[in-house]
């Protein structure tokens, strides 16, 4: 008897996550002797919010399709795409993965939403480090992936220990108010942290708990003389009222005793709509639900082709594509078929094809990027206002 309610990675593996209608679909094929090659095409029909998302989970559908006689072009994870941009094609029998369009597009899905939603709050902090809060915010049996999907999305680092192994990174973390509850206050937290945890690890004291934000700020700077890297200011919604208000009167009382370099950290409930008014005070963000919790990007896999013939249902442009962009003027295109070359509209500059080949007959044909180089990647290519 299961303790949780999850499945194991053999059980996804053999497509038991999978809609009943595709297996049901699988039995009528083959009662019927049919089994078709057909090329099915990944895109999203819209996206939660703006014109451009985070695509991300590529790495994790290839783990389900490796070994399986398909070939796979998509887009490399990181790369910026718009609604109906076929980030994703497959092709093969479809009997040989028909089962798993649910568990595909359940990688995909998610971890793209959450990418995104990273990245845009990334953007509307305009330089400062977000800190992925949001493992609690999900069920604990994904949380790596969620801590990746964050990280790719452009977050600075993130909070749990499983996170940081998959990424190969120190997980981040301040002080929760559990320890300044039992300690007491937060200068004998703050103190005790400095006591215990390792030299390396930032010293943040949480402000918030009991008393005023500037006047525990102040009383944790003095304690530990200044040693301390920033302040996290977590203020309960029942207390906050102009956030901004306060971390500004913090900032300035902690200027004017002298702790100009003690940085302020701001965190709870925050979104990208919160950011750019607090971007004048705050120096850091830890961001939680409204990343992890970030809506899916609902992307459909969709049939373009059977037996060579383009064929596609309505809404969807039959036959397999590629997408173009142009290097130099960022224009966008996409063209039947997916060899060959093309030149851009607008600029005459050589477009560079999109959709790369991942999979030939199952075997992985190019080398896959670190977490933190997709991260460096998608910073890179991120506009630089939402
Ligand atoms: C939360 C915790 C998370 C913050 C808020 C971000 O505060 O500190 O790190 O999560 P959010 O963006 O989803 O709000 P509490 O729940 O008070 O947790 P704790 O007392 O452990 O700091």
């Amino acid at each position: 008897m299961k303790r949780f309610h999850v499945v194991s990675e053999e059980e996804i593996l053999r497509g038991r996550v999978t809609d009943v209608y595709f297996e049901r679909t699988r039995r009528i094929l083959e009662a019927k002797g049919l089994d078709p090659h057909v090329t099915m095409e990944a895109s999203a029909r819209s996206l939660p919010r703006g014109d451009w998302g985070v695509f991300c989970g590529l790495h994790e559908a290839l783990e389900l399709l490796k070994g399986r006689p398909v070939d796979v072009w998509a887009l490399p994870e990181g790369t910026l795409f718009r609604p109906g941009e076929p980030v994703l094609r497959i092709s093969g029998n479809y009997r040989e993965f028909c089962v798993y369009e649910t568990a595909l597009l359940g990688f995909l899905c998610q971890a793209s939403g959450i990418a995104t939603q990273a990245a845009r709050c990334v953007i509307a902090a305009q330089g400062r480090p977000v800190v992925h809060f949001g493992a609690r915010r999900v069920h604990p049996a994904i949380a790596p992936m969620v801590e990746r999907a964050a990280f790719v999305g452009g977050c600075s680092g993130v909070s749990t220990l499983v996170g940081g192994e998959l990424l190969g990174e120190e997980p981040v973390g301040t002080i929760p108010h559990a320890l300044v509850l039992i300690l007491g206050d937060s200068a004998s937290a703050t103190l005790a942290f400095d006591e215990v945890i390792e030299e390396g690890v930032e010293r943040v004291a949480l402000v918030d708990t009991f008393g005023d934000e500037k006047f525990e700020a102040l009383e944790c700077a003095e304690l530990l003389e200044g040693n301390i890297y920033a302040v996290r200011l977590d203020t309960a919604a029942s207390r906050r009222g102009d956030l901004l208000a306060i971390a500004k009167e913090v900032r300035w009382e902690l200027d004017l005793h002298g702790y100009s370099d003690v940085k302020i950290f701001l965190s709870g409930g925050l979104t990208e709509d919160d950011l750019p008014a607090l971007n004048e005070v705050a120096d850091a963000y830890g961001i939680g639900t409204a990343i992890s919790a970030a809506r899916a990007v609902d992307f459909g896999l969709d049939i373009v082709e059977v037996d060579g013939e383009p064929v596609a249902k309505r809404g969807k442009a039959s036959g397999a594509k590629q997408l173009w962009v142009c290097p130099e003027c960022g224009h966008r295109a996409l063209t039947l078929g997916t060899e060959g070359t093309r030149s851009c509209p607008d600029c005459d500059t050589e477009m560079s094809p999109q959709l790369l080949p991942f999979l030939e007959g199952g075997e992985l044909v190019r080398d896959l990027p670190s977490p933190r180089e997709i991260r460096e990647y998608v910073r890179s290519r991120l506009p630089e206002s939402l």
